[in-house]
């Protein structure tokens, strides 16, 4: 048998049990990791999956975190962040790329300049998600002012779309939203930042009986509408929803489908969210999850499996 792509000389491909199956989309995460796997890097991968994405990752910072806070950091080297972007889109397809918690204006600096290198940006062919992380569920800052600054300046110009909270978004504007309709001043306001479009999220408009995000491309507003699910376990949601939205683009789909896809996605994960730890749980994957469970009666697995 003759492998494909120059793989010829790679040991396992000298049977002919195991076709070369079609490769799924591939998509970027640039983000931290949270220990208590509800958030950061752990919840983007998770998604991909989920939603047919193979999942690339560029580890910026390893948080040191439960359910009670975040006790400790440690940032990964600027080189290092940059280094892992461009050595997987050297080699890879990457389909979309989306940022999370980004540590440091440093990181920030490097991140940019490696994504012009790699073309993933809105003036580039691949489409560049940033979710402007700013600081944890428990309030801890995930980076500083000159993070912040960082951010505006370097991230906001090169976004495909921004997909603030409302809390990112009075950080980013200084626009304190209260109600509904404050969210398209603050989405005008953030488009002249830079981004292609805007996601502004509703979550936090608690008194708000809905959950209504919108959408603005610089022309028009979309309104995504959803419940307001009421539960204590929504740690991760942000990053499920720019995560399926990144998972969206990857697929091919246009910025308008791909946010309503997103939206779809993280209103299930809510609304199948689970206590985990002492505080605040997780928002849920495994409602994706609908294959038929292991038992150990099971008969091996034969090449016809395939
Ligand atoms: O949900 C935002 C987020 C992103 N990345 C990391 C986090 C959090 C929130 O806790 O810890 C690593």
């Amino acid at each position: 048998m003759t492998g494909v792509n120059g793989t010829d000389d790679l040991p396992g491909n000298l049977g002919a049990d195991a076709p070369i199956a079609t490769a799924p989309p591939a998509a970027l995460t640039i983000a931290g990791s949270d220990s208590g796997g509800a958030a950061g890097l752990q919840a983007d991968l998770r998604t991909f999956l989920t939603c047919g994405v193979h999942g690339l990752v560029a580890v910026t910072a390893v948080t040191v975190q439960n359910t009670l806070g975040v006790h400790d950091r440690s940032d990964v080297p600027a080189r290092i962040v940059a280094g892992q972007i461009e050595a997987v889109a050297a080699d890879m397809p990457v389909g979309a790329a989306k940022t999370g918690m980004l540590a440091s204006a440093e990181i920030i600096h490097a991140v940019a300049s490696a994504c012009d290198t790699a073309g993933i940006g809105r003036d580039h062919d691949i489409p560049f998600v940033v979710d402007p992380v700013a600081a944890s569920m428990h309030g801890h800052p995930l980076f500083d002012a000159a993070g912040l600054e960082a951010l505006r300046a370097e991230l906001l110009p090169r976004a495909t779309v921004l997909t603030p909270n409302l809390d990112e978004v009075r950080l980013l504007t200084g626009i304190e939203v209260t109600e509904r309709d404050q969210m398209r001043e603050a989405a005008v306001a953030l488009h002249a930042m830079g981004p292609r479009a805007v996601l502004v999220k509703s979550g936090h408009l608690t008194a708000d009986p809905e959950c209504v995000d919108l959408l603005y491309d610089g022309r028009a507003f979309t309104e995504l509408p959803g419940p307001r699910v009421r539960t204590p376990h929504t740690h991760g949601a942000g990053d499920a929803m720019a995560s399926a939205l990144t998972a969206g683009l990857a697929r091919g789909m246009n910025v308008a489908d791909a946010a309503r896809f997103g939206k779809w996605y993280v209103g299930n994960a809510v609304l199948h969210s689970y206590p985990m730890g002492a505080k605040v749980g997780p928002v849920s994957a495994f409602w994706r999850l609908a294959a038929e469970e292991w038992n150990p009666q099971h008969p091996p697995l034969t090449a016809s499996d395939r």
